[in-house]
């Protein structure tokens, strides 16, 4: 059992602890220091905003549409407007300035402080953290909202040492920019940051070369101006609007048919599937058939559609098929689309190159560019839109010793367990947002942030009230959790793609649905079920642990 010397038994120096001051980690230190109680949050980077502190590459923008891409309470959102139903980091970043400028957060947080390790210390009921900056504090709770995202994802590609020109991963772009202009820039990688990167590349390179593994399935973004009036006029809905994107099952306002795609004529489904295109977003993914991600037959009319309508805009036939092809190369939606706003077109352009990984493979990296087995690329800036080892890498990235001294990376290794996607048995007192088995990657940010985000605040103000000072999920709640979570997986077409969904995209991460695949609704109603029963699958004061 870890620290259990006297010296440990001192009271915490803070209620709790919150890392990472993103959509989900400025909510905690805003609604727990409202119950009164003492909080501080650590923030790795300099500023605000968690994933859209760091991403500043070129063309980065959220999938998201506002209002439903921000925090629901009024005072914040009274006086706020954007320029753009899908605005980019800049604005996301004004818009985190903004937050703080009403919630009065920035006195609470540490910045440029990362934590490093955590140790729980038995005697003190209470976690011993230490930071990169050095400091060593206590607390009792440990709330972590480090994002799905933090652990960017650098393959091994032979060679990368050596190149002597410019790499960045996207995760990691240097904050003054890079001006691409007249560049030679080759993109590995083709989610949705490679799709970003690629449109704005193509406004102003000299060349660039997309080197695709498999294709992504994008989605028209289907981008608008908003203006002021119309954002004032639209005001007196967000109250609305925001308690019905808590009612859907993905977190946004499509209200989803019911009905099968497979139950209509074609000609019903091809207008349908033409509306849900206009609408744009992920209104053709979220909003349309019930049973999209679980009949493949349904689900091939979805790609058919969107294949057609992607194919439309390539003028090459060889290109066409590389980028949209006639057999779907697994089932749509199964890996999670991005938006795009000119990416099918800029491939008709001369200084745009597609090189199909799966034909011609990539040998090794250069000194001076990529070199496949179809030949060589040339470049001045590599690109590694590669993505993360994401929804666990970074949790498991923290060196946290739970009440066995084992690290949330031991306790995962053969496969994530937690319970209800917040907690894990052996890390009491500890809880995390946005987590592996949470509705996460299948839930808009910010509801999920709010919805999860008030669960995890009850649940402490429900501990402190009574004066209790120990939680810990039980190995049979986790047990529950977890083949819940794997047999709704095994009903649908998930487990069909190498997606980071399943963790599928880290070589020898275990294949496992990282995320609730159930929907917010169930998710939300399980939550309650284990609260209204007294903290169901949780042990209370270190009974029964
Ligand atoms: P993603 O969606 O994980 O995309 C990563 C891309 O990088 C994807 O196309 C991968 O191909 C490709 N990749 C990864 N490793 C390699 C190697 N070794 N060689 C070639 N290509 C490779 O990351 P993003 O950053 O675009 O998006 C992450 C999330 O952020 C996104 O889902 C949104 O929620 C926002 P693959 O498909 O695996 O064949």
């Amino acid at each position: 059992m870890a620290g259990t010397s006297a010296t440990h038994r001192a009271p915490p120096d803070y209620d709790v602890v919150v890392v990472g001051a993103g959509f989900a980690g400025l909510y905690q230190l805003r609604r727990l220091r409202e119950e009164g109680l003492s909080v501080i949050a650590l923030e790795a980077g300099s500023g605000m905003g968690g994933i859209w502190h760091w991403n500043c590459y070129p063309g980065a923008r959220v999938d998201s549409h506002v209002p439903l891409y921000e925090y629901s309470d009024e005072a914040v959102w009274r006086d706020w407007y954007w320029e753009e139903r899908f605005p980019d980091w800049r604005a996301l970043r004004r818009y985190f300035e903004h937050v703080d400028s009403r919630w009065d957060l920035r006195r609470d947080i540490r910045f440029d402080t990362r934590l490093c390790g955590a140790e729980w210390e038995e005697a003190g009921r209470t976690w011993r953290l230490t930071t990169n900056a050095g400091d060593s504090l206590r607390a009792r709770f440990l709330v972590l909202c480090t994002g799905f995202a933090a652990k960017a994802y650098v393959p091994e590609l032979p060679g990368l040492g050596d190149f002597k020109r410019a790499w960045y991963h996207t995760a990691h772009w240097p904050h003054e920019g890079i001006d691409l202009t007249g560049l030679r820039v080759g993109v590995i990688g083709t989610g949705a940051s490679g799709v970003q990167v690629v449109q704005e590349a193509a406004k102003v390179a000299a060349a660039v070369a997309v080197f695709q593994r498999t294709p992504i399935m994008a989605l028209a973004m289907q981008q608008r101006a908003l203006t002021r009036t119309g954002q004032d006029a639209a005001k007196a809905r967000y109250p609305e609007i925001f308690r019905r994107r808590t009612e859907t099952n993905s977190g946004f306002d499509y209200p989803g048919s019911g009905e099968s795609a497979l139950a209509v004529s074609e000609a019903e489904r091809q207008a349908t599937y033409e509306r849900l295109w206009r609408d744009g977003g992920f209104s053709f993914w979220a909003g349309g058939y019930s049973d999209l991600l679980i009949d493949e037959q349904s689900n091939r009319t979805a790609y058919d559609f969107w294949r057609d309508k992607v194919r439309a805009r390539i003028h090459d036939p060889v290109t066409a098929e590389a980028l949209a092809p006639m057999e779907p190369p697994h089932p749509f939606g199964v890996k999670r689309p991005s938006l795009e706003q000119t990416y099918y077109d800029v491939f008709n352009q001369d200084n745009v190159t597609l090189v199909e990984l799966t034909r011609a493979p990539l040998e090794r990296i250069t000194p001076t560019g990529v070199r496949t087995s179809g030949g060589g690329h040339h470049l001045d800036l590599l690109v590694l839109a590669t993505g993360f080892d994401a929804v666990t890498g970074g949790l498991t990235g923290i060196d946290i010793r739970g009440s066995r001294g084992t690290s949330l990376g031991e306790h995962w290794h053969r496969g994530v367990r937690t319970h209800l996607g917040l907690a894990s048995h052996g890390f009491p007192n500890l809880v995390y947002l946005y987590g592996p088995q949470s509705p996460s990657g299948f839930c808009n940010g910010p509801t999920c942030a709010e919805v999860q985000g008030d669960w995890v605040v009850e649940l402490i103000s429900h501990l402190a009230q009574r004066g209790m000072t120990r939680i810990e999920a039980t190995a049979e709640a986790e047990q529950g959790w977890r083949d819940k979570v794997h047999g709704i997986a095994s009903m649908t077409l998930f487990p069909r793609a190498d997606s980071w969904y399943m963790g599928a995209n880290i070589p020898g991460k275990p294949r496992e649905m990282l995320n609730w695949p159930g929907g917010l609704q169930q998710y939300m109603a399980e939550c309650r079920l284990v609260a209204e029963g007294g903290y169901r699958g949780f042990a209370l004061d270190g009974k029964g642990v």
